[in-house]
């Protein structure tokens, strides 16, 4: 059955969730919803995404869409997630699931008790090489991991003339650099290692406490800084470092930040197990460092034949083709729809798919952070009242 897809919130994301849509064959893009229905048809007309919906309560009135993909930002999340799964549509929500942490337990129990597919964008599982070294250490290659390190580093906000709907609480949510790109780095890291993060200490910082607050919000890595017509008070982190214990043992430390010159989309990840290390670097997708003591250290290049089988599965182009950002992306929005093509039950779920309930456990793993750093940089337990 070809599936039909809306789309919530047509801002710099929506055009890349499109992309991975029409890449897929089978679904057909119905329309976009906006904040009018004259901004939503230019969108829907500009995206060649069909017809424009007046608001989304009109998309999800419409039979036609079974799908909803919700791009708005993080403030609506709640409000047209549970809409959608209450109109009966299946879901695709960006990151972070939603605003706080509370917010995101709601969508979760919401998306439970839905007989509904429920999918968040984590996209990064998305790539070969991640899924190779959680194929790795899934099966002891690298033995026991005793540290898992790395950052997430930006720096589209390092002018005070750039300002994004982010750096405000009351569109962004209860974080910013944390919520936006380090919740992609804890789940990366939780999903790599198969461990879950259970304590963390975090040290927040606001780098740049003034801001000059143009007309419209920057879009990210745009790099264009507007002379604002106020300055306002930043009180949102743009930096972030936090020391973490996992469940197996293992400990760990990040670093988060949207300020640092040079550092475009900069995400590292590295285990280091008691018999071996891996590495992986996003602007250098189709490498996996792999580190030895007592031979020499090798790199493997995303090559299909050399993959474990799990891997092999997210890599469609043959050695020496890189594949990159928008092909992981399309990897994740894939496995969205041959869940919910195949009924989106429960236990049908492809592993690597994350859901809501990867998004309530990311919330909770912030949201500690947050708590640490409002204690004084106390460690701080992250607890699921839902376990
Ligand atoms: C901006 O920081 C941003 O576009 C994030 O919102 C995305 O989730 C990340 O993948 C790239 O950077």
């Amino acid at each position: 059955m070809k599936l039909g897809m809306g789309l919530v919130g047509p801002g710099f994301i929506a055009a890349h969730h499109l992309d991975a849509v029409r890449r897929l064959g089978n679904v057909e893009v119905v329309g976009i919803a906006g904040s009018s229905l004259e901004s939503a048809t230019k969108r829907a007309r500009e995206l060649n995404a069909g017809r424009g919906y007046a608001d989304y309560h009109e998309l999800l009135a419409d039979p036609a869409v079974h799908v909803v993909h919700n791009t708005t930002p993080n403030h609506l999340h709640r409000e047209v997630s549970l809409a959608a799964l209450r109109a009966g549509k299946h879901v695709i929500s960006d990151k972070p699931l939603a605003a706080t942490m509370e917010e995101a337990r709601e969508l979760y129990e919401a998306a439970r008790a839905a007989n509904l597919a429920h999918v968040v964008t984590f996209n990064y599982r998305g790539y070969p090489l991640v899924q190779q070294a959680r194929a790795m250490i899934g099966k002891g290659k690298i033995g026991p991991a005793v540290f898992v390190h790395g950052c997430y580093l930006q720096d589209w906000l390092t002018d005070e003339r750039a300002y994004t709907w982010r750096l405000d609480p009351k569109l962004g949510g209860a974080s910013s650099a944390l919520g936006d790109i380090g919740s992609h780095w804890c789940d990366l890291a939780e999903h790599v290692t198969g461990a879950r993060i259970t304590a963390v200490l975090a040290d927040l910082h606001t780098v740049v406490p003034v801001r000059e607050v143009p007309a419209t919000s920057a879009k990210a890595f745009t790099g264009k800084a507007t002379k604002g017509t106020q300055k306002r008070k930043i009180t949102s982190e743009d930096l972030a470092t936090v020391l973490l214990r996992f469940d197996n043992g293992a400990r760990g430390c990040v670093t988060v930040g949207q300020v640092l010159p040079g550092h475009k989309n900069d995400l590292r990840l590295e285990v280091n197990g008691r018999e071996a290390s891996l590495a992986w670097r996003q602007e250098q997708p189709n490498e996996l460092w792999i580190g030895h003591h007592a031979k020499p250290n090798k790199v493997l290049t995303r090559d299909p034949a050399l993959l474990d089988p799990a891997a092999r599965a997210y890599a469609h182009l043959p050695a020496g083709h890189p594949e990159a950002w928008a092909d992981a992306f399309r990897n994740v929005i894939a496995d969205a729809y041959a869940w919910i093509q195949g009924g989106a039950k429960p236990k049908a779920k492809p592993i690597a798919l994350p859901t809501f309930a990867d998004g309530y456990r990311n919330s909770l793993v912030v949201d500690a952070m947050l708590k640490s750093h409002a204690a004084g940089g106390l460690w701080q337990p992250v607890e699921d009242p839902l376990a």
